[in-house]
Protein backbone atom coordinates (compact mmCIF):
# COMPACT_ATOMS: atom_id res chain seq x y z
CA UNK A 1 0.00 0.00 0.00
CA UNK A 2 1.20 3.03 -0.77
CA UNK A 3 1.34 6.35 1.79
CA UNK A 4 -1.03 8.56 -0.14
CA UNK A 5 -3.42 5.41 0.06
CA UNK A 6 -3.99 5.94 3.72
CA UNK A 7 -7.58 7.48 4.87
CA UNK A 8 -5.71 10.11 6.77
CA UNK A 9 -3.83 11.11 3.79
CA UNK A 10 -6.80 11.09 1.65
CA UNK A 11 -8.93 12.85 4.22
CA UNK A 12 -5.95 15.49 4.33
CA UNK A 13 -5.98 16.06 0.96
CA UNK A 14 -9.91 16.59 0.42
CA UNK A 15 -9.22 18.92 2.91
CA UNK A 16 -6.87 21.01 1.21
CA UNK A 17 -8.66 20.91 -1.66
CA UNK A 18 -12.04 21.81 -0.57
CA UNK A 19 -10.09 24.57 1.13
CA UNK A 20 -8.59 25.86 -1.79
CA UNK A 21 -11.95 25.87 -3.62
CA UNK A 22 -13.35 27.89 -1.05
CA UNK A 23 -11.25 30.42 -1.58
CA UNK A 24 -9.45 30.32 2.04
CA UNK A 25 -5.75 29.67 0.53
CA UNK A 26 -4.03 32.23 -1.36
CA UNK A 27 -0.73 31.46 -2.47
CA UNK A 28 0.78 29.59 0.42
CA UNK A 29 -1.58 30.47 3.11
CA UNK A 30 -3.06 27.98 5.88
CA UNK A 31 -1.73 25.04 7.39
CA UNK A 32 -3.36 21.83 8.93
CA UNK A 33 -1.96 18.94 10.72
CA UNK A 34 -3.28 15.79 11.79
CA UNK A 35 -2.12 13.13 14.74
CA UNK A 36 -2.65 9.84 13.86
CA UNK A 37 -3.77 7.46 16.14
CA UNK A 38 -1.58 4.13 17.11
CA UNK A 39 -3.04 2.06 14.12
CA UNK A 40 -2.45 4.66 11.75
CA UNK A 41 1.31 4.70 12.99
CA UNK A 42 1.65 1.13 12.52
CA UNK A 43 0.18 1.61 8.97
CA UNK A 44 2.18 4.32 7.89
CA UNK A 45 5.45 2.63 9.01
CA UNK A 46 4.53 0.03 6.37
CA UNK A 47 4.68 2.97 3.73
CA UNK A 48 7.94 3.93 4.31
CA UNK A 49 9.60 5.08 1.32
CA UNK A 50 12.69 6.80 2.90
CA UNK A 51 15.53 7.30 5.42
CA UNK A 52 14.17 9.45 8.91
CA UNK A 53 15.46 12.91 8.59
CA UNK A 54 18.04 13.84 11.54
CA UNK A 55 16.33 15.83 14.80
CA UNK A 56 15.17 19.42 14.45
CA UNK A 57 14.59 20.95 17.60
CA UNK A 58 10.99 22.03 17.74
CA UNK A 59 11.63 25.08 20.33
CA UNK A 60 9.13 23.98 22.71
CA UNK A 61 8.13 21.19 24.85
CA UNK A 62 5.38 19.05 24.53
CA UNK A 63 5.33 16.32 26.34
CA UNK A 64 1.93 14.72 26.27
CA UNK A 65 2.74 14.40 22.47
CA UNK A 66 6.00 12.18 22.80
CA UNK A 67 6.68 10.04 20.35
CA UNK A 68 3.61 10.70 18.43
CA UNK A 69 3.45 11.01 14.72
CA UNK A 70 1.88 14.06 12.76
CA UNK A 71 0.48 14.83 9.00
CA UNK A 72 1.39 17.94 7.36
CA UNK A 73 1.54 20.70 5.49
CA UNK A 74 4.98 21.77 4.07
CA UNK A 75 6.41 25.21 4.72
CA UNK A 76 5.72 27.29 1.32
CA UNK A 77 3.45 24.97 0.05
CA UNK A 78 0.65 26.03 -1.90
CA UNK A 79 -3.07 23.93 -0.94
CA UNK A 80 -4.09 24.22 -4.51
CA UNK A 81 -0.79 21.84 -5.41
CA UNK A 82 -2.03 19.57 -2.74
CA UNK A 83 -4.14 17.01 -4.58
CA UNK A 84 -1.55 17.11 -7.84
CA UNK A 85 1.37 15.77 -5.80
CA UNK A 86 0.40 15.17 -2.15
CA UNK A 87 4.17 13.28 -1.83
CA UNK A 88 5.69 16.90 -2.35
CA UNK A 89 3.07 18.81 -0.56
CA UNK A 90 2.72 17.23 2.44
CA UNK A 91 5.07 15.55 5.14
CA UNK A 92 4.68 12.91 8.08
CA UNK A 93 7.14 14.09 11.03
CA UNK A 94 7.63 12.08 14.12
CA UNK A 95 8.05 13.63 17.68
CA UNK A 96 10.88 12.06 19.77
CA UNK A 97 10.35 10.36 23.37
CA UNK A 98 10.65 14.34 24.99
CA UNK A 99 8.37 15.81 23.00
CA UNK A 100 11.21 18.52 21.93
CA UNK A 101 12.78 17.56 18.15
CA UNK A 102 10.83 16.40 15.34
CA UNK A 103 12.18 14.40 11.89
CA UNK A 104 11.07 13.95 8.87
CA UNK A 105 9.55 9.94 7.87
CA UNK A 106 7.46 10.62 4.79
CA UNK A 107 7.03 13.31 2.27
CA UNK A 108 8.25 16.21 0.96
CA UNK A 109 9.88 14.19 -1.93
CA UNK A 110 11.51 17.24 -3.08
CA UNK A 111 12.89 19.09 -0.31
CA UNK A 112 11.49 21.72 2.16
CA UNK A 113 10.41 21.88 5.75
CA UNK A 114 6.94 21.58 7.60
CA UNK A 115 4.33 24.62 7.98
CA UNK A 116 5.89 27.76 9.42
CA UNK A 117 3.47 27.27 12.33
CA UNK A 118 4.54 23.58 13.42
CA UNK A 119 5.65 24.94 17.01
CA UNK A 120 2.32 26.80 17.24
CA UNK A 121 0.48 23.43 15.61
CA UNK A 122 2.38 21.20 18.34
CA UNK A 123 1.77 23.40 21.21
CA UNK A 124 -2.40 23.89 20.27
CA UNK A 125 -2.18 19.73 19.92
CA UNK A 126 -1.03 19.43 22.74
CA UNK A 127 -3.74 21.57 24.81
CA UNK A 128 -6.41 20.32 22.82
CA UNK A 129 -5.33 16.62 23.87
CA UNK A 130 -5.44 17.22 27.26
CA UNK A 131 -8.83 19.56 26.86
CA UNK A 132 -10.92 16.74 24.95
CA UNK A 133 -9.18 13.56 26.62
CA UNK A 134 -7.27 12.81 23.81
CA UNK A 135 -9.95 13.18 21.04
CA UNK A 136 -8.61 16.36 19.16
CA UNK A 137 -6.13 15.32 15.87
CA UNK A 138 -6.39 18.15 13.68
CA UNK A 139 -5.59 21.78 14.10
CA UNK A 140 -6.88 23.79 10.41
CA UNK A 141 -5.54 27.40 9.80
CA UNK A 142 -6.78 29.38 7.45
CA UNK A 143 -7.64 32.70 5.71
CA UNK A 144 -11.50 32.97 5.03
CA UNK A 145 -12.09 37.03 3.54
CA UNK A 146 -15.28 37.69 5.88
CA UNK A 147 -13.82 36.40 9.07
CA UNK A 148 -10.92 38.45 8.61
CA UNK A 149 -12.87 41.37 7.79
CA UNK A 150 -15.06 40.87 10.72
CA UNK A 151 -11.97 41.77 12.83
CA UNK A 152 -11.67 45.26 11.12
CA UNK A 153 -15.67 45.72 12.08
CA UNK A 154 -15.96 44.16 15.79
CA UNK A 155 -14.09 44.76 19.67
CA UNK A 156 -11.17 42.57 19.44
CA UNK A 157 -12.90 40.60 22.31
CA UNK A 158 -13.72 36.56 22.86
CA UNK A 159 -17.22 37.98 24.06
CA UNK A 160 -17.77 40.80 21.25
CA UNK A 161 -16.89 38.40 18.40
CA UNK A 162 -18.43 35.00 19.54
CA UNK A 163 -21.73 36.83 19.95
CA UNK A 164 -21.64 38.54 16.90
CA UNK A 165 -21.28 35.51 15.14
CA UNK A 166 -24.00 34.07 16.86
CA UNK A 167 -26.53 37.05 15.93
CA UNK A 168 -25.94 36.00 12.70
CA UNK A 169 -27.05 32.83 11.58
CA UNK A 170 -28.89 30.06 13.53
CA UNK A 171 -26.17 27.76 12.64
CA UNK A 172 -23.63 29.23 14.67
CA UNK A 173 -24.59 28.46 18.13
CA UNK A 174 -25.76 25.13 17.76
CA UNK A 175 -21.75 24.37 16.10
CA UNK A 176 -19.98 26.03 18.56
CA UNK A 177 -21.66 26.83 21.68
CA UNK A 178 -18.62 27.57 23.64
CA UNK A 179 -17.39 30.45 21.02
CA UNK A 180 -14.46 31.39 19.20
CA UNK A 181 -11.20 32.88 20.98
CA UNK A 182 -10.09 35.84 19.73
CA UNK A 183 -6.11 37.08 19.45
CA UNK A 184 -4.95 40.08 18.22
CA UNK A 185 -2.90 41.13 15.15
CA UNK A 186 0.34 39.40 15.90
CA UNK A 187 3.51 38.49 13.70
CA UNK A 188 2.04 35.15 11.34
CA UNK A 189 4.40 31.59 12.74
CA UNK A 190 5.75 33.53 15.39
CA UNK A 191 6.01 31.89 19.18
CA UNK A 192 4.16 34.68 20.62
CA UNK A 193 1.02 33.91 18.45
CA UNK A 194 1.56 30.05 19.61
CA UNK A 195 1.73 30.51 23.35
CA UNK A 196 -1.70 33.26 22.90
CA UNK A 197 -3.47 30.85 20.83
CA UNK A 198 -3.06 27.90 23.43
CA UNK A 199 -4.04 30.10 26.12
CA UNK A 200 -7.52 30.64 24.04
CA UNK A 201 -7.24 27.03 22.91
CA UNK A 202 -7.50 25.33 26.70
CA UNK A 203 -11.31 27.00 26.76
CA UNK A 204 -11.83 27.20 22.84
CA UNK A 205 -11.83 24.43 19.90
CA UNK A 206 -10.79 27.68 17.42
CA UNK A 207 -9.48 30.70 17.37
CA UNK A 208 -9.68 33.60 15.44
CA UNK A 209 -6.19 35.78 14.33
CA UNK A 210 -7.33 39.57 13.78
CA UNK A 211 -6.70 40.25 10.63
CA UNK A 212 -5.29 37.10 9.69
CA UNK A 213 -7.94 34.30 10.06
CA UNK A 214 -8.69 31.41 11.83
CA UNK A 215 -7.16 28.83 13.70
CA UNK A 216 -9.59 25.46 13.96
CA UNK A 217 -9.36 21.89 15.81
CA UNK A 218 -11.28 19.05 15.90
CA UNK A 219 -11.41 15.32 16.22
CA UNK A 220 -11.76 14.56 12.75
CA UNK A 221 -11.62 16.14 9.17
CA UNK A 222 -14.98 17.07 8.64
CA UNK A 223 -15.42 18.51 12.43
CA UNK A 224 -12.47 20.86 12.17
CA UNK A 225 -13.39 21.80 8.17
CA UNK A 226 -16.80 22.06 9.37
CA UNK A 227 -15.84 24.62 12.18
CA UNK A 228 -13.90 26.86 9.92
CA UNK A 229 -16.90 26.38 7.30
CA UNK A 230 -19.44 27.71 9.71
CA UNK A 231 -17.13 30.70 11.61
CA UNK A 232 -17.24 31.90 7.98
CA UNK A 233 -20.38 31.51 6.98
CA UNK A 234 -21.53 33.71 9.98
CA UNK A 235 -19.29 36.15 9.49
CA UNK A 236 -20.21 36.29 5.97
CA UNK A 237 -23.43 36.64 6.54
CA UNK A 238 -22.80 39.76 8.97
CA UNK A 239 -20.23 41.59 6.89
CA UNK A 240 -23.39 41.19 4.08
CA UNK A 241 -25.58 42.65 6.00
CA UNK A 242 -22.84 45.72 7.36
CA UNK A 243 -22.42 46.17 3.44
CA UNK A 244 -26.16 46.16 3.12
CA UNK A 245 -26.43 49.53 4.95
CA UNK A 246 -26.93 46.90 8.56
CA UNK A 247 -29.64 45.01 10.15
CA UNK A 248 -33.28 46.01 11.21
CA UNK A 249 -32.85 43.04 13.78
CA UNK A 250 -30.17 40.35 15.00
CA UNK A 251 -30.78 36.98 16.58
CA UNK A 252 -31.80 38.24 20.07
CA UNK A 253 -29.63 36.57 23.19
CA UNK A 254 -33.28 34.91 23.88
CA UNK A 255 -32.93 33.04 20.69
CA UNK A 256 -29.81 32.51 20.87
CA UNK A 257 -30.43 31.03 24.27
CA UNK A 258 -33.66 28.81 23.04
CA UNK A 259 -31.53 27.65 20.02
CA UNK A 260 -28.99 26.10 22.22
CA UNK A 261 -31.64 24.65 24.45
CA UNK A 262 -33.90 23.39 21.42
CA UNK A 263 -30.61 21.75 20.27
CA UNK A 264 -29.41 20.60 23.63
CA UNK A 265 -26.38 22.11 23.81
CA UNK A 266 -24.73 24.63 26.65
CA UNK A 267 -24.15 28.44 25.35
CA UNK A 268 -21.67 30.03 26.91
CA UNK A 269 -23.65 32.68 28.97
CA UNK A 270 -22.14 34.96 30.16
CA UNK A 271 -21.62 36.41 26.43
CA UNK A 272 -25.25 36.84 26.30
CA UNK A 273 -26.66 39.84 28.02
O1 LIG B 1 1.48 31.08 4.98
O2 LIG B 1 -0.87 30.98 6.82
O3 LIG B 1 0.08 31.94 9.03
C1 LIG B 1 1.16 30.21 5.98
C2 LIG B 1 0.32 30.94 6.95
C3 LIG B 1 0.99 31.61 8.06
ZN1 LIG C 1 -1.98 32.30 8.11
Amino acid sequence: MKMTECAFVEGMVRLCSDGWQQGWHERNGGNVTYRLTAEETEEARHCLTRLPGEWVKLGIAVENLAGEWFLATGSGKFFRNVPLNPEDCLCLVELNETGDSYRLRWGLCNGGKPTSELAPHMINHSVRKAATGGACRVMYHAHPAHIVALTFLEELTDKAISRALWQSETEAPMVFPGGVGVVGCMVPGSIDLAWASSEKMKEYDSVVWAHHGLFASGPDYDTAFGLMHTVEKAAQVRVLVTGAGGAKQLITDEEIRAIAEGCGVQIREEFLQ
